[in-house]
């Protein structure tokens, strides 16, 4: 076995030992690897050590034992992040809560349901449609993304559109605080307007306030009716000009995602899959409805009328269902498998989206001339996704073009992922310097010794 080099004190290894068991302080370079490195392959970062606590007592000793030997925490769920908040910077502790997995029953009377931090999004949506009921919240990470890092990223993923981001599911919450308290509000009250709401303060917090140990969801009906339709159109504006008649006359949408020709070439190659249409078209959009009944009429009924329509094709069988949608979800991992992205997560006021998307391709190979920009995103929020392949070390230089054009529309530096380790220099662009001090002056009083994921969120 090939140990750790980033020396920990005896004392603090001892006490986690004795906080989660010799076995869950995990020490061999072998195994703590994957916990050290990101899903994108841009951040890496040595950890003193793993610890796998079993449930929010053993959290506590952990954080404690932290504390008293002044060495910092991160806080890791599924490692899925999109911006480096979840790997060490160099000797932190790796607190990995996917051992948290307890589901409660759902509770049909309240529609909620109880999971601890580590339960997978795919184990949460079985879980809950086992009991007749569906999640708000899905993404393409849901096998391995954990509900605490949902909501520490407050993240958003296709059906924010119809049933809002994670913040929008989340009801109660129960988490560890820096100096090893708990703060715990998990009986479901929907209406508790009782000063300061600290559950809505973790969601988004991205592990900088407390380490998210338990959650109480909301649940939504489980929608059995489903029609996908992907559509060939002329512009990202026909694709914004639809939205208003979408929202009159579907008010079963549940996704409205766009994609371009350039991220679609990488996904047909990376998966072999044939063109959706015989030829290329400007945008793409994919919508999605889900009813309790058959929404397919209503679906055809607006694409056969959609102005700027090239040509579409709509499916209501799950195989065909799934076909359309690898068009959209294979994005992430086929920009992946060609390389390390400049990787940003912007929103604009969608009006402003169409000029964006124009501008962005321009503006980054102003500063690298071959780079590959590849955008896709959830229209309806104006959330475009900039991926930038081939940037070479001008990583700085292309985040800065892109967050600066984004900040001249007002618009934000982080939609859905969050600000990690990847964008704190920029946090300027999207929040005022009174926000800013504020926000600084919750973290000094929640974790004055800055244990908690020193370099995610701030500099
Ligand atoms: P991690 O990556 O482990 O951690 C993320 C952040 O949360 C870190 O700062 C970490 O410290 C903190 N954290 C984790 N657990 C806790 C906890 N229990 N308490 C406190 N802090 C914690 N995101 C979207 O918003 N929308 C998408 O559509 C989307 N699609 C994706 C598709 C792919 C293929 C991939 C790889 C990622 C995608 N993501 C998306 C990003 C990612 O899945 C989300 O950010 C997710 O919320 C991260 O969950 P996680 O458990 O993996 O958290
Ligand atoms: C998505 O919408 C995710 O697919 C990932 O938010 C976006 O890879 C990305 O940039
Ligand atoms: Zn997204």
């Amino acid at each position: 076995m090939s140990v750790l080099t980033e020396a920990l004190p005896t004392a603090l290894l001892d006490d986690l030992r004795a906080a989660v068991g010799a076995g869950h302080v995990l020490l061999d370079r072998d195994v703590v690897s994957s916990y050290e490195h990101d899903w994108t392959g841009r951040f890496s970062g040595s950890a003193g050590c793993v610890v796998r606590p079993a449930d929010t007592a053993q959290v506590v000793a952990v954080v404690q034992a932290c504390g008293r030997a002044g060495v910092p925490l991160v806080v890791q769920g599924g490692n899925t992040g999109l911006v480096g908040g979840s790997v060490p910077a160099g000797g932190e502790v790796v607190v990995s809560l996917r051992r948290l997995t307890a589901l409660g029953e759902v509770d049909v009377a309240a529609g909620q349901v109880t999971a601890g931090a580590g339960v997978t999004l795919a184990d949460l949506q079985r879980h809950v449609r086992a009991a007749g009921a569906d999640f708000g919240v899905d993404l393409a990470a849901r096998d391995s993304a954990t509900v605490g890092g949902l909501v520490a990223t407050n993240a958003g993923g296709i059906r924010v559109l119809r049933y809002g981001s994670m913040r929008a599911q989340l009801v109660g919450a129960e988490a560890v605080l820096a100096d090893g308290s708990v703060v715990r509000r998990m009986g479901g009250l929907l209406k508790d307007g009782t000063g300061y709401d600290l559950v809505a303060l973790l969601a988004g917090s991205e592990g900088t306030l407390g380490i998210v140990t338990e959650v109480r969801l909301r649940v939504v009906p489980l929608l059995r009716a489903s029609c996908t339709a992907l559509l060939a159109l002329e512009s990202t504006q026909a694709a914004v000009d639809l939205l208003p008649v979408l929202r009159e006359r579907l008010p079963h949408l549940a996704a409205a995602e766009v994609f371009y020709e350039e991220g679609l070439a990488l996904v047909r190659r990376h998966g072999g899959l044939p063109a959706p249409f015989e030829e290329p078209a400007p945008v793409y959009l994919l919508l999605e409805c889900l009813d309790r009944t058959d929404p397919t009429d209503d679906l055809l009924a607006v694409v056969a009328e959609a102005e700027g329509l090239i040509d579409a094709r709509v499916a209501s069988d799950a195989s065909s269902v799934r076909a359309l949608w690898a068009y959209r979800e294979a994005h992430t991992e086929s920009i992946n498998a060609e390389g390390v992205p400049v990787k940003l997560d912007v929103s604009v006021p969608v009006r402003d989206l169409p000029g964006l998307v124009a501008a962005l391709p321009g503006a980054v190979r102003g500063v690298v001339p071959d780079a590959l920009p590849v955008l896709f995103g959830h229209v309806n929020e104006g959330n475009l996704h900039v991926n930038v392949l081939g940037a070479g070390d001008r990583h700085e230089e292309v985040t800065e073009v892109v967050l600066r054009a984004v900040a001249a529309l007002g618009g934000s530096i982080s939609s859905e992922h969050g600000v990690g380790r990847a964008k704190p220099a920029w946090l300027h662009l999207s929040r005022s310097e009174t926000e800013i001090a504020a926000m600084r002056a919750v973290k000094r009083a929640l974790d004055p010794q800055g244990l908690l994921n020193p370099g995610v969120l701030f500099r």
